[in-house]
């Protein structure tokens, strides 16, 4: 007996930014993700202001995927997929945000990419807002502190359902729209929400404010595009990382809770339709007095999700201040490692039973569908002069989480819709910018430094993913 649903979405993803390069091509304009530097393990990335000559720009050119999709396409039909998770790059269809017309260039290209997946029978899975909003909603508008964001994203969403209502049945509206609970970085507010911080704001009421602005416009979205299509499946799209208390003692107990409120409230809103009573709460005690209107409150409630979509890497743990009375969550300096597991060359814990924590414990808050569209190991890899990347630690990774996921599902009686493993042709890392933070099962020929034939090669968890696929998760 399979240990799968015979529908199991099986397939890989990616976000346009991270793999298409040509930037400045065929009318697309400069995206928030053209203005950030290559960093490293412990080095952020610099957000400069506009693209500046001499620097090093991974997103530039990335993998060109931009050129190179049908030979990229025709490597994931070989490998099996079902599905291809991607993102419509919003610069390409709006250059600048804020048009009334939209660049027909811009919709071929996906009209194209689409078709190509098609052809072989396997099913877009299309992200709208994945890192990479029009850098002028960022220096004209201030990114989605300000409400006209709203507008823009619905002109974008709007014209995107419309043109591959035919194309594309998956969507997702904000990717890992809770990365921003980790206001105090100045990397998760500039890429979900296109805010920079000033000296002496208060950050966290900004990112709340933000954040509204952005679960209206994806219900809002939600609700327009089951108008479109009423067979469009519409998600949202989460960063999962469970949180445990770091002992068993009840104080940390309290605050792994806590901390959890502050990282999944965006779920409740995008599945319930409202704010938890916990969020309204808080920002009454902290006197944030938000933007939030009746109409606002009207729209939530009638665009809420039709899956939940997650990302699952690692899981956190944390540990509760005594100076901290009020069990108020700080990302940056409440988590601790857990000494029970390993991390990543990166410094992120691998920890396959999480995920299986993880999709119980959406099942049991939520009752919805599930779909990981995330996951994998960022890894240094070794091209051998025979052409071939032995990847055993990738392989041993993907293995130990598919097999939480199986157990999940017929042990636990999980509603898994599919898995899209990250990155699964090499690209440019998110949060660091190296090529050399490597998820695919296909290798790209491209150094940090940007040097290489961007030749693809198959890795060895390339055949064994096929394997993977073909036995509907039996040959692990
Ligand atoms: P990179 C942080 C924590 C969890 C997921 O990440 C994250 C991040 C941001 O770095 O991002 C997601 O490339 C994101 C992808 C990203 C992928 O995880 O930093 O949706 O765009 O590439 C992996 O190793």
């Amino acid at each position: 007996m399979s240990r799968f649903p015979d529908n199991f979405l099986w397939g890989g993803a990616v976000s346009a930014h991270q793999l298409e390069g040509a930037w400045n091509e065929e009318g697309k304009g400069v995206s928030i993700a053209d203005v950030m530097t290559k960093g490293a393990h412990g080095v952020p990335r610099e957000i400069t202001e506009g693209v500046i000559e001499g620097k090093n720009y991974p997103n530039h050119e990335a993998i060109d995927f931009y050129h190179r999709y049908k030979e990229d396409i025709q490597l994931f039909n070989e490998m099996g997929f079902k599905c291809f998770r991607t993102s419509i790059a919003w610069s390409r269809i709006f250059p600048n945000g804020d048009e009334t017309e939209p660049s027909e260039e811009g919709l071929k290209f996906y009209d194209n990419l689409f078709d190509e997946c098609l052809k072989y029978g396997i099913e877009p899975v299309v992200t709208l807002s994945h890192f990479e909003m029009p850098y002028h909603l960022v220096t004209e508008y201030g990114g989605f502190r300000n409400r006209k964001l709203i507008d823009f994203f619905l002109n974008f969403a709007r014209v995107c359902f419309e043109r591959y209502k035919n194309k594309v049945k998956y969507w997702m509206t904000f990717n890992e729209i809770n990365n921003q609970a980790n206001f105090y970085n100045d990397f998760a507010p500039f890429t979900n929400s296109g805010i920079r911080y000033k000296e002496g704001e208060d950050r966290e009421r900004i990112m709340y404010q933000a954040a509204h602005y952005e679960l209206v416009a994806s219900a809002k979205a939600v609700t327009i595009g089951h108008e479109i299509n009423p067979d469009f499946q519409i998600g949202c799209m989460i960063a999962m990382c469970p949180i445990y208390p770091s002992t068993l003692h009840p104080k940390n107990m309290l605050m792994a809770q806590k901390a959890m409120q502050k990282r999944y409230y965006f779920t409740d809103v995008h599945v319930h339709g409202e704010y938890p009573v916990y969020m309204t709460k808080y920002f009454e005690r902290k006197r944030f007095y938000l933007d939030i209107t009746k109409e606002d409150l009207d729209v939530l409630k009638q665009g809420t999700v039709d899956y939940i979509g997650f990302s699952y890497y690692m899981s956190f743990a944390v540990s509760h201040k005594q100076s901290n009375e009020e069990y108020d969550y700080n990302e940056t300096r409440d988590l601790v490692k857990n000494e029970y597991i390993k991390a990543s060359d990166w410094g992120w814990p691998i920890d396959p039973e999480g995920l299986r924590y993880s999709l119980n414990w959406l099942t049991d808050m939520y009752r919805l569908p599930l779909f990981i569209v995330e996951n994998g190991l960022g890894a240094i890899d070794e091209l051998g002069a025979d052409g071939k990347i032995h990847d055993d630690y990738r392989i041993e990774y993907l293995r130990a989480h598919i097999e939480q996921m199986a157990r999940s599902v017929n042990e636990d009686g999980v509603d898994l819709m599919g898995y899209t493993p990250w990155g699964c042709i090499d690209l440019v890392s998110a949060g660091t910018g190296e090529m050399e933070k490597r998820y695919g099962f296909i290798y790209v020929d491209k150094d940090n430094e940007g040097n290489g034939t961007l030749e693809r090669y198959r890795k060895d968890s390339f055949y064994w993913y096929k394997e993977v696929i073909a036995s509907n998760g039996e040959k692990l």
